[in-house]
This record gives C-alpha cells, structure tokens and sequence, in this order.
C-alpha cells in the first residue's frame, strides 16, 4: 500500500513560519505500526509544487492512498486537487481529515464529492483500520461501520462512526519526522530558524464558542508522560539540531501539577531549547510560581487568551473566563 499525504498550499502562513505537521507526523507513525511504511508527504507551502508538479508526482509514485491534511483555509484547494485526482486515477481512495472535516462533520462529504471517507478528529486508531480494509478491498458496509471516527456514504446517507482517541498518549509513538523532510524546512526558515512543533497533552475542558479545539480533540485532558517530552526533545535536538519548540497544545497550563513537574524536570536535565507558546494560554490557569519556573525551563515568549475586556462579550463566547482573575493577577 502507498500513501500520500497532501498539505494545500497555506495562503495565511509567512513562509518564513512554516512548520512541519505535527498531525501528519503522529499518524504516519500509527500507519507505521500497522505495517504500512510506504507513505510520503507533500506540503505544498514548504515547496511551491503547483497541480502540474503534484499530478506528475502521483503519475511516478502510483500511491493507492492520497489523504489531504485540510484547514476550512484550504476548502477550494481540496476541492479542486481532489477532483483532478479523481478524475485521471479513479481507482486511488482519497481521504481527508484535520479541522475542517472534524468541524463540519456530516456536512463534509456532502460538499466533497471527489473525496471517499473522512475522519472526525484525531485518527491514529481509525486511519490504520481504514487502510487495512482498503488493502484487502474490504469495504462493505460491516467493515466500515467499525471504523472508529469514519465518515462515509453508506448508499446516499452519510454516516458519522463514533469517535475512539488514544487515551495514553505515549502509545502512538514518537512523531515521524523522518517522513517529512525537517532539514528542508530548516532551511525555509532562514535565520530565525525552525519552530518545531511540540506536544504536551492533547484536550480542552472548555467549549468557547469561537473555538474548533475540543471538537477536534476532545474535552478531556489527555498526556504524553514527562520522560516521553525529554525524551523527543533530545531527538529534536540531536537529530535536527532544533532550538525553538512551539507547543503545540490547547491548554498546556491547565493542569499544573502535571506541568510544573514538567518544568521541573525540563529544568533538572540538561537540556537547553527554548520554548514559545503562541496558542493562548488561560489567565486564571497562570500565577508567579509557574511563570518563574516557566522563565528558568526556557519560555521565551507566552500569548495569554483574555479575548475581551466586556464580561458581555465573554459571556457570550462562553470563555467562562472571570476579569477580576485578569485585574488581579495583572494590575
Ligand atoms: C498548533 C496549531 C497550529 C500550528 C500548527 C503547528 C504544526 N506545524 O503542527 C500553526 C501555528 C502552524 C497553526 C496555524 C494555523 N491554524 Co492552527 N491550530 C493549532 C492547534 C492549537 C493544535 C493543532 C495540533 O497540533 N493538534 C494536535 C495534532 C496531533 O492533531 P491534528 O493536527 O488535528 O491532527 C489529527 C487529526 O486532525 C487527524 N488528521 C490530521 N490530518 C489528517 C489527514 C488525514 C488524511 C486524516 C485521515 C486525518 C488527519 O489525525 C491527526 C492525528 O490525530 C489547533 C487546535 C486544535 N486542537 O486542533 C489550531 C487550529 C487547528 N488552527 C486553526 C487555524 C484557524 C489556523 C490558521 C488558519 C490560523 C491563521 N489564520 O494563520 C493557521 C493555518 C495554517 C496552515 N494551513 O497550515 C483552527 C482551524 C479551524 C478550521 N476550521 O480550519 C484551529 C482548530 C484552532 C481554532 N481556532 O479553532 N495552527
Ligand atoms: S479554553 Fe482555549 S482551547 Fe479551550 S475552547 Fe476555549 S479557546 Fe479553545
């Protein structure tokens, strides 16, 4: 079995800003374990390859598979990629999943007909199932319905299976990085450097109204141990010569008793990376402790998501986030 993953072109990003795929990187490796190794990626922001290029790599690589990585962003893209796919290789199962098919849901495949199955979520224990099935050409109806976040026509109905994630983290495996070409994204990124990115756990408790993240990844907290972190750290380093780590999680902060040992152990090994949060860290999960500990294990920089100074409007994003937590902790 051959599989690609396609990345759109990302018309939002800075070039310089690029970042290697954290999803793809995990999935390759539950693909991986599951015995299917043959698996390449194309990011088309990482190498400005046009249809042209991407219908000739398909041409020379005759993959079974083509799974598009796709952010709401990259709607036209996919429509367009997957319809040319389709149409010259009809016999290659195409697939999608990442935020936009997890936001939309049932909708999804109705709006995609040039797309077969799609994935609501996280998919390292449904992508591998899928996969199987598609190597023994067992898709019927039966087998399908068993697959963990699948969505599928069954006749002209869409169904959308139930959700499965991977409940202790370390189980997937470290990221696949090998697959996905750093040194070139290392170069890309000119003399700022790579910021790679880099998980804690995965999961938000909270459901603000303007975010995709817990639909994604669920409400409950879920973690890779500290020794897995220092551990991939050291790969990062060792492997790629990695400096700066972006962290990639919702909520990295709230829990802190995970996370100042976290810290503490960063701190107490001899590791030396720096570290930025650019997702928006809870104000009422911050305090002076954690922020001294966070300064000494390397944090560079930190975003911190009040979102609005109208208790109106928070109400009504649902942020269920006090401001006299804010004024507080900030005078
Ligand atoms: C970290 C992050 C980033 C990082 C990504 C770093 C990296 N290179 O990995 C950066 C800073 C680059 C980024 C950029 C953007 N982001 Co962002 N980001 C996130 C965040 C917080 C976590 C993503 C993550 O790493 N998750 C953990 C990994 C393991 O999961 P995953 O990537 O979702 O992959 C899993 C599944 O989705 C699925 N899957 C993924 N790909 C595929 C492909 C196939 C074929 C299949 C079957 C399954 C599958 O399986 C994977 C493994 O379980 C999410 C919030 C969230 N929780 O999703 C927002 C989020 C994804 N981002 C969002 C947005 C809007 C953006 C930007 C458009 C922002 C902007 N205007 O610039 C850009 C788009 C960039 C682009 N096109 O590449 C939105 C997406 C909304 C949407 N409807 O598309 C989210 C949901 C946040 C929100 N506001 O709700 N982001
Ligand atoms: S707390 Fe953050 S990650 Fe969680 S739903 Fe709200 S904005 Fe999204």
């Amino acid at each position: 079995m051959k599989i690609l993953f396609i990345k759109p072109y990302s018309k939002v990003l800075y070039k310089s800003s690029i970042s290697p795929d954290a999803g793809l990187a995990f999935l390759i490796t539950s693909l991986k374990k599951s015995n299917f190794p043959n698996i390449s990626v194309l990011d088309l922001s990482n190498n400005n390859l046009r249809l042209k290029h991407i219908i000739e790599f398909i041409e020379h690589h005759k993959p079974n598979v083509v799974g598009f990585k796709m952010f709401s962003t990259d709607y036209n893209d996919v429509k367009i990629l997957s319809m040319a796919i389709k149409r010259m290789y009809s016999d290659i199962i195409t697939i999608s999943g990442g935020p936009h098919p997890s936001l939309s849901s049932i909708d999804f495949l109705q709006n995609f007909p040039y797309i077969d199955f799609a994935f609501l979520g996280e998919a390292e224990i449904g992508l591998p199932s899928l996969i199987e099935n598609v190597a023994i050409n067992s898709l019927s109806e039966n087998s399908l319905r068993s697959i963990p976040s699948l969505i599928w026509r069954e006749n002209s109905k869409i169904i959308v299976n139930e959700i499965s994630r991977v409940e202790n983290l370390d189980d997937i495996g470290f990221p696949s990085w090998d697959i996905l070409n750093i040194p070139s994204y290392v170069k890309n990124a000119g003399i700022r450097g790579l910021f790679m990115p880099i998980l804690f756990t995965r999961g938000c408790p909270f459901s603000c109204s303007f975010c995709g993240a817990p639909l994604i990844n669920g409400h409950r907290l879920r973690y890779h141990s500290h020794e897995y972190i220092l551990e991939e750290i050291k790969t990062l380093k060792n492997n790629y010569n990695i400096q700066s780590l972006m962290i990639s999680d919702d909520n990295p902060t709230i829990n802190k008793q995970y996370f100042m040992g976290l810290l503490n152990k960063i701190i107490n090994s001899s590791i030396k990376v720096k570290f930025y949060s650019y997702n928006g860290l809870r104000v009422d999960t911050l305090d002076k402790e954690m922020l001294i500990l966070m300064e000494k294990a390397g944090f560079q920089n930190i975003v911190m998501s009040i979102e609005s100074a109208s208790p109106k409007i928070l109400r009504k994003m649902n942020k269920k986030l006090d401001l006299n937590v804010v004024y507080e902790k900030h005078p």
